[in-house]
């Protein structure tokens, strides 16, 4: 395994980051800064950071719920009280400012403000804890950057069925309409959702995410068209009530891998290509791309449909009405990259129905290509200039934020974690803002900022405390939270320090 801890702190001189990948044309290191200006972050989100779960009138969420069900979340663990960064403002903001961030991507607890998800009830206390974060943070000269939906629903509005129910459109807009008003004065950089096809996917289908439901095959498609219908209503709110006077974007995060075809054959290029439309064409094309699903994916899910019995396809139609409220609405795109895959064609049975079946295709990776914490995460930096460049000629040159990247350390507990000497992240972010740069310097890619996930260890979903992607390293044993840089805070400041590669 390339990625064990050592004592070594320095990254290594090479102009190669990644021993596997040293070809010379595509992976050697380049020097070069960004344009002035350029947001350099850190991202996180309420949930995974804030604690404080049913403190001072905020409402239960639906991770609230999943986390306390015994059997959903490894070790059991939950947010309850995370990194208590509902308590740390100062000491969080501080971490920043050794960082030198001029940006902070964080989310809001909608049941913190809303406590049962109408704009009925404003939980006063709520809506001042986050004044407080971002009066803490412009003092200290760093921007908001705020994600309204990073997937705590609240619990209330799941009883009457979450996203699956279309009133959800009105609740959303309520919830959004009262962060533009409260926040919208100091607050330029809005986000509606974070990656809405992982928690639609994982929420609705799988289960593996709250709310935990395991709707297989139509649920999912349903459940993005409110999704859909709510950002695009959402982003109207903004352009027609608050743009002019507050000045700020709205945009949207969508997570999205770069992939390759496991051969050249038709077959794995045409299911390569398809894996991509099911992951990011499904919000980006009727948002700012045809206006519509992607071509590939209302095929595929037809056909399915079809072979299941069905007379209409599981995916829905837009009506004209819908398609113009949608298309357009997006100030910049939130790009959130993590890794690579390999994408084989593979035809999937009948039935059950699902997102995934209805794709045909089978995703691996390179056995030789680096591991992390997580199995699903693999670096691949040149990948991360690769979906760049597509974006940029598939969807014409969007404005780009990279709203996450990030690394998860290798498992170590066994081993005596902490290890802060996190050489392997520290590679991670080298590599990857390279690739950026490049993509910016010689692809000519809209890129505006650039936020690291995460700023903390935190509360990893499912995994719990057990997976780590933080620069500063958390101990949650400690009632009071102790945050300690890891290695890859000396690396990230130098990179935002010179803007770059000097
Ligand atoms: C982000 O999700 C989340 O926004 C953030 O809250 C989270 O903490 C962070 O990443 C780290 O996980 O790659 O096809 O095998 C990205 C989560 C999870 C998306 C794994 C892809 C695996 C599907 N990713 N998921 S695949």
């Amino acid at each position: 395994m390339s990625c064990r801890p050592s004592s070594q702190t320095k990254l290594p001189e090479s102009e190669f980051v990644y021993k596997e990948f040293q070809n010379p044309d595509r992976d050697r290191a380049m020097t070069g800064t960004f344009q002035q200006g350029f947001a350099w972050g850190a991202a996180t989100a309420a949930y995974q950071i804030e604690g404080a779960w049913d403190e001072d009138g905020k409402g239960a969420s639906i991770w609230d719920t999943f986390s306390h069900h015994e059997g959903n979340i490894y070790g059991n663990h939950n947010g309850d009280i995370a990194c208590d960064s509902y308590h740390k403002i100062y000491q969080d903001v501080e971490l920043m400012k050794q960082l030198g961030l001029t940006h902070y991507r964080f989310s809001i607890s909608w049941p913190r403000i809303l406590p049962d998800g109408t704009s009925k009830t404003i939980n006063q206390a709520g809506i001042d804890y986050y004044r407080e974060l971002i009066d803490a943070l412009l003092e200290a000269n760093i921007k908001p950057m705020v994600t309204l939906y990073h997937w705590d629903l609240p619990q209330a509005l799941q009883d009457i069925g979450g996203w699956e129910n279309d009133m959800i459109v009105v609740y959303f807009n309520q919830y959004a309409d009262v962060c533009f008003r409260e926040f919208g004065d100091k607050v330029k950089l809005w986000i509606t959702f974070n990656e809405p096809s992982e928690f639609i996917k994982e929420g609705y289908e799988t289960g593996c995410l709250a709310p935990g439901l395991k709707h297989q095959g139509t649920s999912v498609y349903r459940v993005a068209h409110n999704v859909l219908l709510s950002h695009g209503t959402a982003w109207r709110t903004y352009d027609n009530k608050y743009r002019a006077s507050q000045k700020g974007m709205v945009g949207i995060c969508l997570v999205c891998n770069w992939a390759i075809p496991y051969s050249n054959s038709k077959e794995d290029v045409d299911a390569t290509e398809r894996f991509i439309m099911f992951m990011f064409g499904w919000f980006a094309n009727p948002i700012f791309g045809s206006g519509d699903y992607p071509e590939a994916m209302k095929q595929q899910v037809m056909m399915k449909s079809r072979e299941q019995g069905l007379t209409s396809s599981r995916l829905p139609d837009f009506n004209e009405e819908e398609k113009s409220l949608i298309l357009g609405t997006m100030d910049f795109l939130g790009l959130n990259y993590y890794t690579t895959k390999r994408v084989r064609h593979l035809a999937s049975p009948t039935y059950p129905a699902s997102l995934d079946a209805d794709q045909d295709l089978h995703c691996t990776y390179d056995d030789d290509w680096p591991t992390s914490g997580s199995t699903w995460l693999r670096p691949v930096p040149w990948g991360f200039r690769e979906l760049l460049r597509w974006v940029k000629n598939k969807y014409n040159n969007p404005p780009i934020y990279i709203t996450e990247n990030g690394f998860s350390d290798p498992n170590l507990e066994s081993e005596g974690y902490p290890n802060l000497d996190d050489i392997c992240r520290s590679k991670y972010i080298r590599s990857h803002i390279n690739e950026l740069l490049k993509a910016y310097i010689m692809d000519d890619v809209d890129i505006r900022g650039y936020m690291t996930w995460s700023l903390t260890d935190n509360f990893e979903w499912c995994d719990g405390y057990s997976s780590k992607f933080g620069l500063y390293h958390v101990d949650f044993t400690d009632p009071s939270r102790p945050r300690t840089p890891k290695t890859s805070v000396k690396t990230y400041r130098q990179i935002v320090k010179d803007n770059g590669f000097l």
